[in-house]
């Protein structure tokens, strides 16, 4: 019996030859075009087949709002059947070989045989997620008034506990990352002591750095507010880098794109974290007002290729030391989560595309000379550049498709999953 149905690459192949004609004009155009700007395509398309994001396992499933969640059929009932649909957005993109686990949602009686089905499919763990933002059955101590900065040293250690907890679950899938995020704060003034509750919380911290091994990184997220809404403990990327330097060295601050209020100049805090040797990663969705958690470059493709534009000058100026974790943090009322999850990984392969189209030369001769519209318009002219074939062909030679979204929908894949997971 087939447990689950997957795209056969035969189908994918045959999808990809219906259009691979048009696709070889689009890109040879593309490719004169650049060549002009004495920029070589092959090279383009080289450099972003590196570019790897994880997919949230969270993210599979219509998470819905606080109004409430309108489920879709063969939403996966299991984190075994989070991976089959990872495999088949990264069967399709070529971009998602790494899935990010939330503990205790991905909770499972066998890792090893997790950690195989994983390496069945071409799949690999990134950061897990610990969650002391809600309470589950049978817990002794509530998270209502806070977690790892709860004034109650019990609620404190019980959350501690729960961390150390999850690193253990990442060494058996092959982790080598944690990410702490913490629903922290108060909703009133005089509620807590906004001095201590952050020292509580650094203590915390220390705590579960202790039991870091030696090869993984810690993550820190910060947000502005929600759930608490006068004061969060880790608001802000001051008080993350505060937080991260008393900590330690492989305690960096992941920046997540929707923790920022309207306006904040988010490539500004990139370039200052990299500066500090503290940026440890990325939560890739878009918002437009708050943690809206909608999909990367749905609203704001311009920031992002603005923040990506600053990795990519990192990386001229550190190589391959410079490492990040790129993970997806987003939730999916409307669409089809595997459907936008393809679209998501496509979104990022374009913006990553056009930001490594940028003249780097170019731009600083003009900011050297204060040339404000040249160096402006040496962004717009990697930026405006239609890269969708540039993408297409990386995707099409590392065996992905040309074009994704159509070969999911021709294959039936969500009507299938959805016959065999309602079984
Ligand atoms: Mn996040």
């Amino acid at each position: 019996m087939v447990r689950h149905f997957a795209i056969d690459d035969d189908f994918l192949e045959k999808q990809n030859k219906k259009v691979v004609r048009a696709l070889k004009q689009d890109f040879s155009a593309l490719g004169r075009k650049l060549a002009r700007r004495k920029i070589d395509i092959d090279k383009i398309v080289k450099k972003l087949k590196y570019f790897k994001v994880a997919v949230p396992s969270w993210g599979l499933g219509t998470g819905g709002t606080r109004f409430g969640s309108f489920p879709l059929p063969g939403q996966p009932r299991d984190v075994l059947e989070k991976l089959d649909d990872t495999a088949t957005i990264n069967q399709l993109t070529r971009a998602t070989p790494l899935v990010s686990l939330h503990i205790p949602w991905d909770k499972t009686d066998d890792y090893s045989a997790l950690k195989r089905h994983a390496k069945k499919l071409g799949l690999s763990f990134d950061a897990m997620n610990s969650n002391t933002f809600e309470d589950q059955p049978g817990q002794k101590h509530s998270y209502k008034y806070g977690s790892l900065s709860n004034a109650a040293k019990a609620v404190r250690e019980q959350a501690v506990a729960h961390n150390l907890e999850v690193i253990d679950i990442g060494k058996k899938v092959g982790s080598k990352a944690v990410t702490v995020w913490i629903a922290d704060g108060s909703n009133f003034p005089g509620q807590d002591s906004l001095s201590e509750s952050f020292e509580r919380y650094i203590e915390s911290l220390h705590q579960i750095y202790k039991a870091l091994p030696e090869d993984w990184t810690m993550f820190i997220e910060y947000k502005p507010f929600e759930p608490a809404f006068y004061y969060t403990v880790l608001a802000d990327w001051g008080s993350a880098l505060m937080a991260s330097t008393e900590v330690g060295e492989k305690c960096k601050v992941l920046v997540d794109l929707g923790h920022h209020l309207p306006g904040t100049n988010i490539e500004a805090i990139v370039a200052r974290l990299i500066k500090a040797g503290k940026l440890g990663g990325f939560h890739l969705n878009d918002n437009h007002y708050a943690d809206d958690d909608l999909t990367a470059a749905s609203i704001y493709p311009y920031r992002l290729f603005r923040i990506f534009h600053e990795l990519i000058i990192a990386g001229k100026i550190q190589g391959r030391k410079f490492q990040l974790a790129y993970m997806i943090d987003q939730s999916h009322n409307l669409k089809d989560p595997v459907e936008a999850l393809i679209q998501t990984a496509m979104e990022l392969q374009n913006i990553w595309a056009k930001a490594l189209l940028l003249d780097h030369k170019k731009l600083r001769s003009a900011q050297r000379n204060n040339d404000v519209v040249m160096a402006e318009m040496t962004l717009k002219e990697a930026f405006n550049t239609d890269t969708r074939s540039l993408t297409a062909m990386a995707r099409r030679e590392a065996g992905g498709a040309i074009d994704p979204v159509g070969v999911y929908r021709e294959s039936g894949y969500r009507k299938k999953i959805a016959k065999q997971r309602a079984a």
